[in-house]
């Protein structure tokens, strides 16, 4: 007699039949980054949408170019440059409405200044000057984080009240490769796919997070497929083509506006420059990789689109130049007053209510302040 014949009545009971909570097939992103320029879906691109995207990135690409400039000139204390990633950071800003909220990280200046910050308010930050450097609520633009991923958890955050005091309000966050393996990358997605808030999730993966390249960020198949672990679509986008960015931001903007919540882009790019410019990237990376994704430069997509069409010529190009180094030379005699600074305002909008710290700290600077005005020149020299 066997075991389980003694054991006679045994009669193991089936689990419940077990279902996947949602499908996941429809979550899943293309086994490709999607792409506009140079295909026939650009055809039907409206004209307008062309020449603003043209116009911005030219800008962009300019306006990189001075800040990266100013750093060298000691007029800014650091410049984390997005040459190469204009298209994902113009398309960011041009995504939205006015109603809406912007989260950049620190490498999105270009769409701080594309949503309408004045171009030097956006660098008050990166020269050290003050806090924000501008109003966060005047263009609905959040300051940018130099803490890599805490923007997401105040994206959502954001976006979820506005919902439930009945604003029709969408968030779009900008994070780095790198940013997503932060906690707060996880603990954003995740509370944003439970309360389905309307946020989109743009990461921008430009192959390094400082030195560290993709490979050794994540074994996930793309950064894509993350979303569908939280219960989000994830879209995977060619970044470099802006008409693709702008075109799978918008549809993910409408989305969330419409009740459908979360979605989490991964746009391919590329950091054609240095992390910083205190970051020597040839210590880490090859001239042939960079030269290669040259080749796929943002702008120049744009322009052969443009010119293939009839839309752009060289009056055209030699226009929109113009236009961007009007806005350089304005960025630079600007950036080269000294700012009028109060070191008293250090200690103001870090709390509501000042710590006992804080004021004592305060009153040592103050006393140290009246000192030196006393003793005049000549004492501060000493
Ligand atoms: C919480 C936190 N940890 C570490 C850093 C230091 N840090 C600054 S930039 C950076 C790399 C981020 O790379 P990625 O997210 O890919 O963005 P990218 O700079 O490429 O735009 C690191 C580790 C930081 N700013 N914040």
């Amino acid at each position: 007699m066997t075991v389980m014949e003694q054991r006679g009545a045994y009669r193991p009971t089936p689990p419940p039949a077990w279902q996947p909570r949602t499908d996941p097939g429809p979550l899943l992103p293309d086994a490709e980054p999607y792409r506009v320029l140079g295909t026939g879906a650009a055809d039907r691109t409206d004209p307008r949408l062309l020449r603003a995207l043209y116009a911005r990135l030219v800008r962009g690409r300019r306006y990189n170019a001075q800040a990266t400039a100013l750093t060298r000139q000691g007029r800014l204390a650091v410049y984390p440059s997005s040459t190469g990633q204009e298209a994902c950071e113009i398309a960011a800003a041009l995504a939205l409405e006015e109603r809406d909220w912007l989260f950049p990280s620190y490498r999105d200046t270009l769409a701080v200044v594309a949503r309408g910050v004045d171009p030097v308010e956006a660098l008050t930050l990166l020269r050290g000057d003050w806090h924000t450097g501008y109003d966060p609520y005047e263009h609905r633009v959040a300051p940018l984080s130099t803490p890599l991923a805490t923007q997401l958890p105040h994206a959502v955050g954001l976006a979820h009240a506005a919902r439930l005091k009945g604003d029709d309000v969408v968030a779009l966050a900008m994070v780095g490769d790198g940013g997503t393996s932060e906690g707060d990358f996880h603990e954003a997605l995740n509370f944003a796919a439970v309360w389905r808030a309307p946020v989109v999730f743009l990461v921008q993966n430009n192959g390094f997070a400082i030195s560290v390249p993709l490979a050794k960020q994540t074994a996930a198949p793309s950064l894509a497929h993350k979303a569908v672990g939280y219960g989000m679509p994830g879209r995977l986008v060619d970044g470099n083509d802006a008409l693709a960015v702008h075109e799978v931001l918008t549809g993910a903007v409408r989305r969330a506006r419409e009740g459908g919540g979360p979605t989490l882009v991964e746009a391919v790019t590329y950091r054609v420059e240095a992390h910083t410019n205190a970051d020597d990237a040839t210590r880490y990376r090859g001239d042939a990789e960079v030269e290669t994704w040259r080749r796929h430069d943002p702008v120049e997509l744009l322009e052969r689109e443009l010119t293939r069409r009839g839309l752009l010529d060289e009056e055209g190009m030699r226009a929109a130049r113009e236009d961007a180094e009007a806005m350089a030379a304005d960025l630079r005699a600007r950036m080269n007053e000294d700012a009028v600074l109060d070191p008293m305002d250090l200690f103001d909008h870090v709390y509501a209510e000042p710590t006992p710290q804080l004021r004592e700290q305060r009153d040592l600077l103050r006393a140290e302040l009246e000192a030196a005005a006393e003793a005049g020149p000549e004492g501060e020299e000493r």
